[in-house]
């Protein structure tokens, strides 16, 4: 899944490691007389260390001109390459696939470098070192076993006190799709931990095979016996029986010792120091693929549910693409069925446009944002059957509605929450009137925030007392966080903050613009379908009248005028407005911030704001 520029560097990176691998497996088993099992150490290597794999082989092993080898491989680093590479491939095959089996298993991180170490050094010494090894060591199995413990100990303690911080942070950073092994990024960690995991061996590699705990390179010709070229065959004859004749004496037991202790305590903080700072406990199930917002608060005792609820849209939900012209709140025309008016809603994930050049993936009832205007009278009996097409199980609350308890929504409480793919039918009478609204009862702070709402308008019975006006227009608020092409819900948290606001999905420009003449008067109902902000809306060119509330239509002593009315999440506030004047008169929110779009003014303003357009 390509979503962010990481995925593209990604995609160069795993091609260059193939063309490099190709090389290097070509090279090594066409032309050059390096031991077969270092051969596949260097293809293994090369595949995970990509490019780096191959300067290392040309560097280091492969033959400049035939007949060289011996003396090309001499020195101590590059000897020490050799050991390294040898340990590495091993372990870091160990590694991987262990952490490929613990993360489809989801188990939790903290188990998973514990299962990752322990498969790392089995394979690397019971396959890679003994096994693989013993035609050129010579020897019994269990003699190589015990020969190479030590040696292979302080390798893979190195390796892993590299590699462990790297899986762990990455793993359990902002993108954890670094934790799905179905996920090119999981690779990527994996590609990036054997680098630093080769880094931090290298020089105990170093030093093992300046005192012959280790062999380095090697090479073998057709019908002649391998030669192990370690420091000390310049002076062997026989060169199995390694380090018998090393130029440096082999470590004291009182080194060795500490050198395998400080390794073992390298490994410890690799492991656990991570830990003070992201949640091992969690794994691939709770939080696998999830992506985080930028400067989301992420503590070693963040909850993965608390993850999932912050985490972006996953584009590859989308499952229709609005086009950049598409409005929400258009009615939605119900059937008939003896008597009672039913209405079909369905949730799914839309790419909407909130600009022109702008686009969230929202939440959406019937592929809109908001979902569509919802219009009855009351007295009437409503159907309402809600189909889920969401990656999450979700609900429908009436907001403000008298209705039976089994109705009302709440996931969990009044109602199992509808599963995706799965449905369920709402019914109830209306008995009031006024605006009103619906929305997502499920998850409410991941959900409403990604656009789970849209206006429910009841007109009443009789409408002699109804405050009128000669037109009428629905203002439904929401903030959005949008970043680096992904959507996050805006949310009152550090690192979840709103960057844009919209009028019934859009932000200025895009938002309508009403068209009045001189003496003419709107209604303007205001529904407060937002998470998270008390968004004062003002209105230029003169005071309106306030008129209903939250549905309630005062009575006219209580009616007041006012230019600014406070639009609290879940409030409504019908209010009429007059003409007075030609022009263009803005309504838009009084809190600065909200009336930019990503904290930029276009065309004199942005987010919450519209224009009233009087002509004489
Ligand atoms: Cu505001």
């Amino acid at each position: 899944m390509i979503v962010q520029p990481i995925d593209v560097a990604l995609i160069v990176w795993f091609l260059l490691a193939a063309l490099s691998t190709a090389y290097v497996g070509y090279d090594q088993f066409a032309h050059n007389p390096e031991a077969r099992v270092m051969k596949w150490g260097f293809v293994l290597i090369t595949l995970y260390m990509g490019p780096l794999g191959l300067l290392l082989y040309v560097m280091a092993d492969k033959e400049p001109a035939p007949g060289t080898h011996e003396e090309f491989v001499k020195p101590l680093w590059k000897q020490s390459v050799g050991s390294t590479i040898h340990c590495c491939a091993g372990d870091a095959t160990g590694i991987i696939v262990a952490a490929a089996i613990t993360a489809s298993l989801g188990l939790p991180m903290w188990i998973d470098l514990i299962v990752e170490y322990t498969a790392g050094f089995l394979f690397g010494l019971l396959i890679f070192q003994s096994l693989f090894m013993r035609r050129m060591m010579g020897g019994s199995y269990i003699g190589n076993v015990r020969r190479m413990f030590v040696p292979e100990l302080i390798s893979m303690n190195m390796m892993m006190a590299g590699m462990a911080p790297v899986m762990s942070l990455m793993m359990m950073g902002r993108d954890m799709r670094a934790m799905h092994p179905a996920e090119l990024l999981f690779w990527g960690v994996m590609s990036l931990g054997v680098i630093v995991g080769f880094a931090c061996a290298y020089p105990a590699n170093v030093w093992m095979v300046f005192h012959n705990l280790k062999h380095g390179l090697m090479t073998e010709r057709p019908g002649a016996k391998p030669v192990a070229n370690s420091r000390a065959t310049k002076h062997a004859t026989h060169s199995h029986g390694q380090g018998n004749h090393s130029t440096a004496s082999r470590p004291t037991r009182p080194q060795l010792a500490a050198v395998t202790g400080i390794t073992m305590l390298l490994l410890l903080t690799g492991l656990a120091a991570p830990a003070f700072y992201v949640n091992l406990r969690l794994g691939a199930h709770d939080v696998g693929s999830a992506i985080m917002p930028p400067g989301m608060i992420m503590s070693r005792d963040t909850p993965a549910a608390s993850m999932r609820d912050m985490s972006a849209v996953l584009p590859r939900y989308v499952s229709h693409v609005a086009p950049p012209y598409a409005r929400g709140d258009t009615p939605l025309t119900p059937r008939l069925e003896n008597g009672v008016k039913v209405f079909e809603l369905e949730t799914s994930v839309v790419r909407w446009n909130i600009l022109s050049d702008v686009t969230v993936d929202a939440y959406a009832f019937n592929r809109q944002v908001p979902g569509p205007r919802i219009r009855v009278t009351e007295g009437d009996r409503v159907r309402i059957r809600v189909v889920n097409r969401l990656p999450e199980a979700t609900t429908v609350h009436w907001h403000g509605l008298i209705l039976p308890n089994a109705m009302d929504g709440p996931a969990d409480i009044t109602q199992e929450p509808i599963a995706p793919g799965q449905s369920y039918v709402y019914e109830f009478t209306t008995l009031q009137a006024g605006t009103y609204f619906y929305h997502t009862h499920a998850n409410v702070d991941r959900q409403q925030s990604l656009g789970l709402y849209g206006a429910l308008i009841i007109d009443p019975r009789n409408r002699d007392n109804e405050p009128k006006a000669d037109a009428e227009y629905v203002i439904q608020l929401q903030e959005w966080l949008q970043r680096e092409g992904l959507t996050y819900p805006a949310m009152l948290m550090e690192g979840a903050f709103p960057n844009y606001f919209t009028i019934n999905g859009k932000a200025y420009p895009s938002t309508d613009t009403l068209r009045l003449k001189v003496g003419q008067t709107v209604k303007l109902r205001f529904i407060g379908s937002n998470n998270n902000f008390i968004h004062p809306m003002h209105v230029h060119g003169g005071p309106f009248t306030v008129v209903a509330r939250d549905g309630q239509t005062l009575p006219e002593p209580a009616r007041f005028e006012a230019d600014t009315i406070n639009v609290g999440p879940g409030q409504r506030y019908d209010v009429i407005w007059t003409a007075r004047e030609p022009g263009k008169w803005l309504v838009h929110c009084h809190i600065g911030h909200h009336t930019t779009n990503n904290n930029t003014e276009a065309q004199g303003g942005g987010g919450l704001t519209m224009i009233i357009d009087v002509t004489a």
